[in-house]
């Protein structure tokens, strides 16, 4: 059913911009429209039919799997090839720009593919970024699922573990709580190298008086979340927990500038207002959050905003995003703090469940 109301609201889309034919070979998007799960396919979407090719390996998956396309399996030839054939004389056949390589493209289109592909980019992503009720379950789950594990992880943090072990206990203890592992890499980042906002856990042991960033999520029933703490290994100085109070000021002011209609950069602004406050602003070196679905980055994206060809996105109710600004100071060590919320009618519900405060462990 959800995959007929998305294929429908696509094709509208196609009829607007007036397309013979739409080809999506992004997983994400393939998942979303269809429910296929495998690791290769091609949908295509016509007006009244819809055709998703796959390969052997998938065959009883796709079966089992894919709602709303009749599902074919290629041979050698590929996945491309077999469209291509399916498409004929087809004109106007919409690609994902970003996800097509040249080499697809001309396999797809033909020798004419210059003049009878349509880049097009995020139709889908723009779809998914408004979640269904079923949607935003399975992320409250999947963040739950994330905080569920902290209690647990915080007795890995002591003196002489290294970023690695506390990493491995991570990616352990989502597995071992129900989830499909890690939604990306954990990031443990200890002393000067929490300074390093996408540090990979390192030999590196912690130490007494260490700031830690552990930033991680996992997979549940396709979904990820995403959050990130920092704590202190023993106690923490007074810089570290001047930073702390700042960065969480910056998170909480995020936070309250979310509701639905708000442009997003206006919330990233509102991280940025507090850190300028504690002259702390040229430290944050990122964008405020993102959204988070299917992929673990993804629709609206909290940043500032440059572009003067379009307009800014717009936070709608069922978005689910990440607050998550941070400060980073080289040679001394990072602060950040992200909870996934979900936009509402009321304004925000935060699906993080765990506490905030500065741990000194
Ligand atoms: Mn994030």
């Amino acid at each position: 059913m959800e995959s007929t109301k998305r294929l429908a609201a696509l094709r509208e889309r196609m009829r607007r911009e007036k397309l013979g034919a739409f080809a999506s070979l992004h997983l994400p998007n393939l998942r979303y429209l269809t429910g296929f799960t495998g690791s290769a396919g091609l949908l295509l979407v016509q007006a009244e039919e819809a055709h998703f090719y796959t390969d052997g390996r998938y065959r009883e998956q796709a079966r089992l799997e894919v709602r709303g396309a009749q599902v074919h399996i290629t041979g050698n030839a590929g996945l491309y090839a077999a469209a291509a054939h399916r498409l004929g004389r087809v004109r106007r056949i919409g690609v994902e720009a970003p996800n097509l390589t040249l080499a697809a493209a001309s396999a797809l289109g033909g020798k004419e593919w210059k003049n009878r592909l349509l880049p097009t980019t995020g139709w889908i992503e723009q779809q998914r970024a408004r979640k269904t009720p079923d949607e935003i379950a399975r992320l409250r789950r999947a963040a739950q699922l994330a905080s569920g594990i902290w209690p647990r992880l915080l007795k890995e943090i002591q003196p002489g573990k290294s970023e690695r072990a506390v990493a491995a206990r991570i990616e352990f203890e989502l597995r071992r709580a129900g989830g499909d592992g890690c939604s990306f890499e954990p990031i443990v980042a200890a002393g000067a190298r929490g300074a390093l906002p996408h540090a990979r856990a390192s030999a590196q042991a912690l130490r007494r008086g260490d700031l830690v960033v552990l930033d991680y999520g996992v997979w549940r029933e396709g979904y990820a979340s995403d959050m990130t703490r920092t704590v202190a290994v023993g106690r923490a100085s007074a810089r570290a927990r001047e930073v702390y109070r700042a960065v969480l000021e910056a998170q909480l002011a995020a936070i309250a500038a979310v509701r639905p209609g708000v442009p997003a950069p206006a919330v990233d602004a509102a991280a940025r207002r507090v850190l300028r406050k504690h002259k702390l602003l040229r430290y944050f070196v990122h964008s405020t959050g993102h959204g988070v679905g299917l992929e673990i980055h993804e629709n609206p994206r909290l940043g500032q905003w440059t572009r003067r060809d379009q307009p800014p996105p717009v936070l709608e109710t069922g978005n689910v995003i990440t607050i998550e600004p941070g400060v980073y100071l080289p040679g001394w060590g990072g602060v950040r703090i992200e909870d996934m919320v979900h936009v509402t009618d009321g304004g925000a519900e935060i699906l993080t469940p765990t506490p905030k405060e500065l741990l000194e462990l």
